[in-house]
């Protein structure tokens, strides 16, 4: 066989073998299956992103900075010699691990991850491989990570690590600061001289972790995200690694920023949705735009009903207090949960496919625990349970709800008003272990008219709003960087080609702006949009039907409304886009 014939195919098996994930060992794979039901049990934790950035706090030289608090070295270009004098300004005085764990459980979250080392290179805990970190560069001089992971270890939440393994704008060898470190970079010193030893020592110093959350894993290459899963595994089997280490080496998949797939979504395992109760990660003392406890109650049913888990942030000041509004937050939604939490934790998903946002429901063996988010007046009528209902009755209180079960039609009887306006949970009581759905009401089937509405979307951008009044999100502004849009997110289940309708409020005065809505798989300029002009309605909210059509792929990862050249008709309320099957 001549070299160039054996050269080839020993390349290809090569490049073969590269592309293949390593195989975790037997006991690997157990520790990590166990870690995930326990996890998917849990529902909901605690983000939490402290660093030096809460110092500017999306300030810089008395100009306010645009986007997620974070990022403020890398927008204002902050070289690194002035961005690392932050750290001699860094004395959280006020930071106490056991409030903040206590926070996290009277919320009712069940585990929390912080930020360990985030794009800034910054290290919140002490290492020894960078002397870049709290311990050795602030007046602090302690590791806060040492108390907090006690604290929640005392308490019986599990607790786990953000790190940033590939974006560092600290060095020359981390993924990011071209200001500062303009050559090419080469990745594996740094991976050798940082990244490995970091991640060894927090893996080695604050007990039993329940996760590593890596983020933007950029250009890693598959040995290297390799070798970092290898290390994991190796030193912690039943830690937990997200998506985002790269290359499909995670062991559940992170959904983007703030993206709740649009129906119920367990093809690829499980799944997490990391969520700001604001518009930023980190403290950013002029972002005041708190989200609705009913919003964030009703998201984490609506989360939990499709199978995945919410990890809901905060961002401490510099002192290490966390912002008053975001404790008010969560200590409602703990209050919920509290009252309501049988129909979170170890739940699964909903039988039923999504169409609306009346309600939403989740399951346990012989139960469906109906999620009325937006109350429908006297009754609710459900299609499609073929399971026989035995009993009905609200979770809180206990108290029976009358019913009618025909011909695949369950009819709850409910009261003129919703006794929990944030979410009133029925719990249905069937004949079966699981609920028989008809086909075409089934999860991972799709209505012939299927709405999504604003309140399902992302709202991206610090000026779009939601309004529950009117169902409608506003504020369509328009700015060179984080622009206000809406974003769906299909998660492969909305394939096929589609007329549209549009359902909107525009004041005759403010019409006139051109729209898009467009789809959007990353790997190409957008593959399919259609435009037009807002027209003015008088203020009534009407639906038109769209011109063209959209085409939805497996590979689609969002469906995005924007304003496009003026942004005059910015107020227009937007309720609802309809997919309408041809
Ligand atoms: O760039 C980061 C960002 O700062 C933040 O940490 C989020 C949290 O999901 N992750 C990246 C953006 O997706």
């Amino acid at each position: 066989m001549s070299w160039s014939r054996f050269g080839r195919i020993g390349l290809v098996a090569m490049m073969i073998a590269l592309a293949l994930p390593a195989q975790d060992s037997a006991q690997v794979k157990a520790e990590t299956e166990k870690a995930l039901r326990h996890f998917d049990d849990n529902k909901f934790g605690l983000f939490i992103h402290w660093g030096l950035y809460a110092i500017p706090a999306g300030e810089w030289k008395g100009k306010y900075v645009r986007g997620i608090g974070e990022w403020i070295m890398f927008r204002e270009k902050i070289p690194v010699t002035e961005y690392e004098g932050l750290a001699r300004q860094f004395n959280p005085v006020k930071f106490n691990g056991e409030e903040w764990a206590q926070l996290a459980k009277d919320a009712g979250m069940k585990y929390m991850v912080i930020t360990s080392k985030h794009h800034d290179g910054f290290a919140m805990f002490g290492s020894k491989a960078s002397g870049y970190n709290i311990v050795d560069r602030t007046p602090f001089k302690r590791d806060p990570m040492k108390d907090l992971s006690a604290a929640c270890a005392r308490r019986g939440l599990d607790f786990g690590f953000y790190y940033s393994q590939d974006q560092d704008w600290h060095e020359a060898g981390g993924r990011g600061n071209n200001w500062d470190f303009p050559e090419k970079r080469d990745a594996q010193p740094y991976l050798n001289n940082k990244v490995f030893p970091q991640v060894k020592e927090i893996l080695g110093g604050y007990g039993k972790l329940g996760l590593i959350w890596f983020d933007t894993p950029g250009l890693l290459s598959i040995p290297q995200v390799d070798s970092l899963r290898g290390m994991v595994k190796q030193l912690q089997p039943s830690c937990l690694i997200n998506s985002r280490i790269g290359h499909g080496r995670g062991d559940y998949t992170q959904t983007g920023d703030n993206a709740i797939p649009i129906q119920v979504y367990v093809a690829d395992g499980k799944w997490e949705v990391p969520a700001t109760l604001n518009d930023t990660w980190g403290f950013k003392k002029n972002d005041q735009n708190w989200k609705d406890p009913r919003d964030l109650i009703g998201k984490l049913a609506d989360i939990v009903s499709k199978g995945g888990n919410y990890l809901l942030n905060v961002g401490p000041t510099s002192e290490g207090v966390i912002p008053k509004p975001s404790q008010e937050i969560l200590r409602t939604m703990g209050k919920w949960l509290a009252v309501n939490g049988e129909s979170i934790y170890g739940t699964s998903a909903s039988p039923f496919m999504i169409n609306g946002i009346t309600w939403r429901a989740t399951a346990k063996p012989g139960k469906l625990f109906i999620h009325i988010l937006n109350w429908p007046g006297r009754s609710l009528k459900i299609e499609g349970l073929e399971s026989k209902v035995t009993r009905a009755s609200l979770l809180a209180g206990k108290a029976a709800v009358k019913f009618t079960q025909k011909a695949g039609m369950l009819e709850l009887a409910l009261p003129a008003k919703a006794p929990d306006v944030n979410d009133t949970v029925v719990v249905v009581e069937i004949a079966d272990s699981q609920a028989k759905v008809a086909d075409g009401h089934r999860a991972g089937q799709l209505p012939a008219r299927l709405d999504l509405f604003a309140w399902e979307s992302r709202l991206r951008g610090e000026e779009v709003r939601y309004d529950f009044v009117t169902q409608s999100a506003h504020g369509f502004r328009r700015f060179q960087s984080e622009t206000n849009m809406l974003y769906w997110y299909p998660y492969k289940a909305l394939e096929g080609s589609y007329q549209v309708e549009l359902t909107y409020a525009c004041d005759d005065a403010v019409a006139g702006s051109n729209y898009r809505l467009f789809v959007d798989d990353r790997s190409k300029p957008a593959n399919g949009s259609i435009e037009g002009v807002i027209n003015g309605t008088g203020g009534k909210f009407v639906t038109v039907k769209l011109p063209g059509r959209l085409d939805v792929t497996k590979q689609t990862n969002t469906i995005a409304f924007q304003l496009q050249g003026d942004d005059k008709s910015a107020p227009m309320k937007l309720r609802k886009i309809t997919l309408v099957r041809p």
